[in-house]
């Protein structure tokens, strides 16, 4: 699939997830499902791949592809993005209908969460209206077990008439039941025999006087009955995505108008206006669920949800929400910072022993001294840094910033901002892509397809590079803890005083978001907020190993591992500026020398600068180019320990307000090579790309300029 790495012979072609069935050797199997139900647990579980997954609806918006092997035979699973329906009321729900539909699928398993079957069960309803081959897979068993909600498969299945299997998709229970049902069903072994919706009188014979001709049109190729309720519906967009597969007009066919007029006005005649037909449709459908729960499900105690709901009245209130947040934000970062000390030393001083080892293996070896100089002072010490610096932090943040994700606290996050982004007319779910921001913004900015206005997502999109990613927030955690924590302060306070300061950076990025994006709002997109609803999920226990091996591989060291490659060159580039010498000074000291009015201006110098310049493939390496170009241009001091990268800043003037100027820079620039990237292909407009590269940037000077030339008048510095 295009987005995915994971070749399997498919692509997704704008939205729409296609696959090439020629170079697919194996039976296509859609994973779709409600929102949150675990359709990715369970995709991962299959396929042993890693597609993400978190305790809120929305996190996957891209379809993924991944393999397996039962029987001897191929699978490929896809993951569909979660609906809540397949009436194409928005553009994951027109998605998954058109894959499930025109795709033809050899199985769809409808995943579903055990705790609130009843409203899971009307996609299960309108995807047995389209196909026949559907499995329903009741995920989340072990939750519904402990909420004693009881779970009747067996009834479920009388019911239903398609293969109905239990399953916990984090343990794997009923995994191998799933994967042989959807075998029998994808092979054809099993015939189901799913319940027909039959409707009112008037509606089934309207669909009569269509349905015959469909399948005449059609060949049989599609679920006539169902494309006849769709045309009587006026579905615009079914229509648009049947004639492309069908490749031609279908409406081009008289007698099909016809007849569609004469039902339609059946219809009318019997009481039921071209509006009113699709709220018939969907209350039978609810109607047909509420009937099989009554029958299927039992609970065992009615207030099974009261203990989330009692921790939702303080996390999500008026009065606590917001200082809960914050003191939850403020604690995670103080865990992160005074965690990371040790280990951090700890690295430095392994990494730099290590360096005197390979100093004197370079001196054993006769190797020219301008060969050690770039591959041993310049990069290898560079990168002891980065990885002395930067993988601690990273380490324990990412692992409990994922656990509260897992715990299901993220959209209590929106509920609580909800408020404050309806202010700023923008979308209450910005605050869930915000929060993605956190890990990566690229994925944020396509985070951003679980808002639905355009004019909103753009907003979302444009300030997302305003929380700071994987790849900036070592170095304001580094910054804040080395630089303001180790300068100002003694002891235990050195830790309150980072932890302060990184709390306060990160507020910055929330409230500048804000009134950015009510600027944007009121200028080059206006518009009023639209109102939404945000489901809050029930609070899970989080898989605590699976997290944490997760986070390090997938963060931590991706993080790290781009950090390394991107500074190395980064380091060679740096150290032939710093060596090659035009009109008495070395390149880099020109540039930097040329850089600077503008730096001292904003609170820095001109080698802070060139680094955010130079940064921007990755955001990781603005430090490690900063240490790279100080030491290059002759500032050298004995390193062994993390305190001497505090003494190396001063020696090149740094003062706490440099320190501060370059948190605020790092918060407030354009957004990296990769994320630009991806602002391009979600907006496909170069325009907006230009917009997302300068509102930061010209944020970023604006409030530098300020804070720097007030401290300055008032002689703070
Ligand atoms: N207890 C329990 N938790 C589960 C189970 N399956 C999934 N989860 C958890 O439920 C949450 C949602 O899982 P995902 O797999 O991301 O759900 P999804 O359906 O892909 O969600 P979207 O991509 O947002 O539509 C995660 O925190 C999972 O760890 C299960 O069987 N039991
Ligand atoms: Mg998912």
């Amino acid at each position: 699939m295009g987005l995915t790495n994971q070749s399997t012979g498919s692509s997704l072609l704008g939205n729409n997830i296609v696959i090439d069935r020629t170079s697919c050797h194996g039976s296509i199997i859609a994973l779709s499902g409600n929102p949150n139900v675990g359709k990715s647990t369970v995709f991962n579980s299959l396929t042993g791949l890693n597609q993400h997954t978190g305790n809120w609806p929305g996190k996957t918006v891209t379809a993924c592809c991944g393999k397996y092997r039962y029987k001897n035979n191929n699978f490929i699973l896809v993951d569909i993005p979660g609906t809540y329906s397949l009436m194409a009321n928005s553009a994951e729900e027109e998605i998954a209908r058109d894959f499930v539909c025109f795709e033809n699928p050899d199985a769809t398993v409808v995943v579903t969460d055990a705790t609130c079957l009843e409203r899971n069960l009307n996609l299960v309803l309108q995807t047995i209206e389209i196909t026949k081959k559907v499995v329903v897979c009741v995920n989340l068993i072990d939750e519904a077990e402990r909420k004693k909600i009881r779970i009747d498969c067996k009834k479920l299945f009388d019911r239903l008439g398609v293969p109905v299997v239990a399953t916990n998709a984090r343990s794997r229970r009923g995994l191998d039941e799933l994967t042989d049902a959807v075998y029998n069903i994808a092979l054809g072994l099993v015939r189901t025999n799913p319940l027909e919706i039959r409707y009112d009188e008037t509606i089934e014979q309207a669909i009569e006087l269509v349905r015959p001709i469909i399948w005449e049109i059609t060949g049989g190729k599609i679920n006539d009955r169902w494309v006849s309720l769709k045309l009587l519906d006026e579905d615009a967009s079914m229509l648009e995505s049947l004639n492309k597969f069908l490749g031609f007009n279908i409406m081009d066919y008289p007698m099909l108008r016809q007849n569609l007029n004469k039902a339609r006005q059946h219809l009318e005649q019997n009481g039921i206006h071209p509006d009113q037909l699709r709220d018939r449709i969907v209350s039978r459908i609810i109607n047909i669920s509420e009937e099989i729960c009554r029958d299927a499900v039992s609970f065992g105690n009615k207030q099974y949800d009261l203990t989330d709901r009692k921790i939702d009245s303080i996390l999500t209130s008026k009065i606590f929400g917001i200082p809960v947040m914050l003191a939850l934000l403020a604690v995670i970062f103080w865990l992160t910072i005074a965690g990371a000390n040790y280990p951090s030393e700890l690295l430095a001083n392994l990494l730099f022993g290590f360096e005197d080892l390979l100093t004197d293996i370079f001196v054993a070896l006769n190797v020219p001294g301008w060969i050690h100089g770039v591959l041993i002072t310049g990069t290898y010490r560079t990168l002891a840094w980065v990885v002395s610096v930067m993988l601690p932090p990273m380490a324990i943040f990412f692992p409990l910033f994922t656990l509260l994700e897992d715990l299901g606290y993220l959209p209590r996050v929106a509920f609580n901002l909800d408020n404050f982004f309806k202010k700023a007319c923008a979308h209450g779910k910005q605050a869930l892509t915000m929060c993605m921001g956190f890990g990566c913004n690229a994925a944020g900015v396509i985070g951003c397809r679980i808002i639905d206005s355009p004019r909103e997502r753009l907003i979302a999109a444009i300030t997302n590079t305003f929380v700071p990613c994987n790849g900036r927030f070592p170095t304001l955690i580094a910054l804040s803890a080395i630089f303001i924590g180790g300068g100002i302060a003694k002891g235990a306070f050195r830790s309150l005083v980072s932890t302060f300061s990184l709390t306060v950076i990160v507020l910055l990025g929330i409230i500048i978001t804000l009134v950015v994006s009510k600027i944007l709002s009121k200028t080059i997109l206006k518009g009023l907020p639209s109102a939404f609803t945000l489901e809050l999920p029930p609070y899970r226990k989080p898989q605590v190993v699976r997290i944490i091996v997760r986070s390090i591989l997938d963060r931590t060291i991706f993080v790290l591992g781009r950090a390394i490659a991107v500074a190395a060159p980064a380091g060679l580039i740096i150290w032939v500026m710093a060596n090659v010498h035009v009109g008495g000074s070395s390149i880099l000291t020109h540039t930097a020398g040329f850089l600077d009015p503008f730096g001292k201006l904003l609170g820095m110098d001109g080698y802070i600068i060139l680094a955010f310049v130079l940064g921007l493939p990755a955001n990781e390496i603005v430090l490690p180019i900063i240490i790279m170009s100080y030491m290059a241009s002759g500032s050298l001091i004995e390193f062994s320990e993390i305190e001497h990268l505090r003494q190396l800043l001063v020696s090149n003037g740094w003062t706490w307000l440099t320190g501060i100027c370059v948190m605020l820079f790092s918060l407030l620039h354009f957004p990296c090579a990769t994320t630009l990237w991806t602002i391009r292909k979600e907006t496909q407009s170069m325009k907006w790309t230009l917009v997302s590269f300068a509102v930061p940037t010209i944020v970023g000077i604006i409030v530098c300029f300020i804070i720097a030339n007030t401290a300055r008048l008032f002689g703070l510095v």
